[in-house]
């Protein structure tokens, strides 16, 4: 049976929040947010995610009662508790993270991938209700993944499944961040729409955009863009046209694969909204195998924004068969 109280902590590359839930309300009773520390050594960022689970430890700690989810980027092993690497994080390798917060809070701990979490918080409370087969993806700084097939993540043999920011999609493209090659991730996260921007406007392509970034093009973002390409500017517009057209391919490619039910977009880039998601449709329907794959699909906006990793662990908590290999409280 589910325990009362459920703790969720999302560790990011900037910040580490930490949330608790009681019961199944997703308003969570206490949140707090600080600082990743920036450091080479494990401790201080171990020390920090540790400080953040005691902020938001329920009024009468009875850990018999809490169960605790911690959502990190990068390769994890949820079977294990161990994070296995994080490019951020040069320390931060084959570290049994579970068993070192169990030796300060003997509660139940899950550990999983912080996509995957999101994806099972769009599953249980957001744009995933009642669907059993989800495509998630979280366009950001990064580009994270999470396939629900049969109502449970798709981990594969060791867990580490299912990074589908790092599927090539251009065998020619630019640098990953991993350090691999035409990853999806380098061609339509926030970073990577930014830098093909910065490089269209080194050769000399025209944009309204450059009264927003004062004749600089190296300060160009991808917030800057969006801005751009809900104001009219062609050039702006045309970028999100060919990320459209990346993603597009991309998720027709999942439908051969995963055949969901739900392809749900989240992440800082989805502020464009309907200038991305509209194309994208309109791309997955020209690039589908075959029309049946369209039948009963939806591809929509997550619907829990920079809260899902936390609502996600929450879902965890409160129903750890949703992550195969975990521990059962
Ligand atoms: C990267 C990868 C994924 C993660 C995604 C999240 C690392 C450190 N992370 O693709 O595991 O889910 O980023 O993206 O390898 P972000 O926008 O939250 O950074």
């Amino acid at each position: 049976m589910a325990r009362p109280y459920s703790i969720a902590v999302d560790l990011g590359g900037t910040h580490i929040r930490a949330a608790l839930f009681l019961g199944q309300d997703t308003t969570p009773v206490r949140h707090t947010r600080g600082l990743t520390p920036h450091t080479p050594d494990q401790a201080p960022i171990l020390e920090a995610v540790a400080h953040a689970i005691q902020d938001v430890l329920p009024p009468d700690p009875d850990l018999a009662n809490v169960s605790i989810a911690i959502g990190t980027p990068g390769p994890v092993d949820p079977f294990r508790g161990m994070v296995l690497s994080a490019p951020n994080i040069p320390s931060w390798r084959d570290l049994p993270l579970r068993d070192w917060i169990l030796r300060r809070y003997p509660a139940t701990v899950y550990i999983a991938n912080d996509a995957n979490l999101a994806a099972l918080g769009e599953l249980t409370f957001g744009a995933g209700q009642g669907a059993t087969d989800i495509v998630y993806l979280a366009l950001g700084t990064g580009i994270g993944g999470g396939v629900i097939t049969g109502g449970r993540l798709l981990l594969g043999s060791r867990g580490l499944g299912a990074e589908l920011g790092h599927v090539t999609v251009d065998p020619r493209g630019p640098r990953c961040a991993c350090g691999r090659t035409g990853h999806l991730e380098a061609l339509a996260s926030g970073p990577a729409i930014a830098r093909e921007a910065r490089a269209r406007l080194a050769g000399g392509a025209f944009s309204s955009l450059s009264k927003l970034y004062r004749s600089d093009p190296l300060t160009v973002t991808a917030e800057l863009i969006a801005d751009a390409a809900r104001q009219g500017d062609a050039f702006s517009r045309t970028l999100v046209a060919d990320t459209a057209a990346v993603l597009a391919r991309f998720i027709a490619d999942c439908l051969a694969v995963f055949s969901p039910q739900r392809v749900i977009l989240g992440g800082g880039v989805m502020a464009l909204g309907d200038l991305l998601l509209a194309p994208i449709r309109e791309g997955v329907a020209n690039h589908a195998m075959a029309a049946v794959y369209l039948e009963q699909l939806t591809i929509c906006a997550a619907q829990l924004g920079d809260d899902a990793g936390l609502i996600g662990g929450l879902a965890l908590c409160l129903n750890p068969a949703l992550q195969p290999g975990s521990p059962v409280s």
